[in-house]
């Protein structure tokens, strides 16, 4: 039984990582705390309802802020400790009726953190992924709110001119996506608080 169940666990792990070529060393801490609460959703009102994203969004402007400085050596490094910051989510603290978007929204992120981290000396793939990072921390905030004011500001030209959002603590535009190339390049679209 036992086997069973841990080979379960271990295709639908296989499953959630096999996009965009690396495989990943996720570890069963999430399917573990994920079991747990659902197995307590029968008794009722378990849930406390203190979670803050507040450690996700300080990695994610580490992270932001190491691609400013096209570092992407720090970028690789905030990348796991983000990857780690998410791992570490103690799903419980998280209001029942959020859950489900909330795991939506990690598993994209983690992805993103994940690749981010592999990816030094590849700062043209770290950037593809802080714009699609850049989208899940904006929807964690519609989600949860923000402890911190932050900006959300647009860039018009990555990505062949589609255009990324990304976030910042300051008013100041800093591009993430160009650098030192086009530092000042985009715009403040709003505040978020
Ligand atoms: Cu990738």
């Amino acid at each position: 039984m036992k086997n069973i169940t841990l080979s379960i666990v271990a295709a639908s792990l296989a499953i959630v990582t096999v996009s965009c070529s690396q495989s990943s060393n996720k570890n069963n801490e999430q399917t573990v705390s994920d079991t747990t609460v659902v197995s307590e959703a029968g008794s009722s009102t378990q849930t406390k309802a203190n979670f803050s994203i507040a450690p996700i969004v300080t990695d994610y402007l580490a992270l932001k802020n190491a691609l400013v400085s096209d570092d992407d050596k720090a970028a690789a490094s905030a990348g796991k400790e983000l990857l780690a910051t998410l791992n570490k989510v103690d799903m419980k603290a998280i209001p029942a009726d959020k859950h489900k978007e909330y795991m939506d929204i990690a598993d994209d992120a983690k992805e993103n953190a994940e690749h981010i981290g592999d990816n030094a000396g590849k700062i043209d793939h770290q950037r593809e992924h802080l714009a699609s990072l850049s989208e899940d921390v904006n929807d964690l905030i519609k989600l949860f709110g923000t402890s911190q004011t932050l900006y959300q500001d647009h860039c018009p030209m990555f990505n062949d001119g589609k255009g990324a959002i990304w976030l910042s603590e300051n008013k100041e535009i800093k591009n993430p996506y160009y650098g030192s190339k086009m530092i000042s390049c985009g715009k403040m679209q709003r505040e978020l608080k």
